[in-house]
């Protein structure tokens, strides 16, 4: 494989990741707008650009082709400063994230949540089942070192503002390590 190689980014690239409901959304646009990075939700890229194999009726999704995603992605990911916002974490390369943070929510927060944001049952217990076998969190520990990820609680709102203010520190101290 021929890995391209760009220089060192001066700002960081940030994953935020989870099951859908912990947060995700939310999370990236604060951290985006506290600290300058420019945030890209992924399932509105993949909508937007048809980076998919078709609609999947059952749950009401896109089927992800993960090849054409990547392509896509791959030169907004070269210069850093990049807020990725997916609720999987497994396709993108390891190299391009300087910070992966995995939101956890309560299985009640994420029923209501998504319930309230008008899932069809079985996609809302899909769901719940996900985050209680912890699927996102595993799948980053196996795509990730340890040391970049950030597993944050996300069940309230003083929780999603201390976890942008977790965040928001880690970017400025890249950018002061980073800069010549
Ligand atoms: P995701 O992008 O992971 O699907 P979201 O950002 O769209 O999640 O949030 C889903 C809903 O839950 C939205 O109405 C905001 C609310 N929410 C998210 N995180 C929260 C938190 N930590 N405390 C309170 N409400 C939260």
């Amino acid at each position: 494989e021929v890995v391209p190689t760009s220089p060192p980014r001066r700002s960081p690239n940030i994953l935020v990741t989870g099951t859908p409901g912990t947060g995700k959304t939310t999370t990236a646009e604060m951290i985006a707008l506290a600290v300058g990075l420019e945030m890209v939700t992924v399932g509105d890229l993949i909508k937007e650009r048809g980076l998919h194999d078709g609609y999947n009726e059952e749950f009401d999704t896109y089927w992800l082709n993960e090849d054409k995603v990547v392509d896509e992605m791959e030169s907004m990911m070269a210069h850093g400063g990049m807020c990725i916002d997916f609720h999987t974490c497994g396709l993108f390369p390891e190299r391009w994230f300087d910070l992966v943070v995995v939101l956890r929510a309560g299985t009640d927060k994420i029923y209501d949540r998504l319930e309230g944001r008008g899932y069809k049952p079985n996609k809302v217990q899909e769901n719940v089942e996900c985050e209680i076998m912890q699927v996102v969190l595993d799948e980053a520990r196996e795509s990730y070192k340890a040391e970049v990820i950030m597993e944050l609680e996300s069940n309230t709102v003083d929780d999603m503002e201390a976890n942008v203010e977790k965040v928001a520190a880690f970017v400025n101290q890249f950018k002061k390590a980073h800069e010549q």
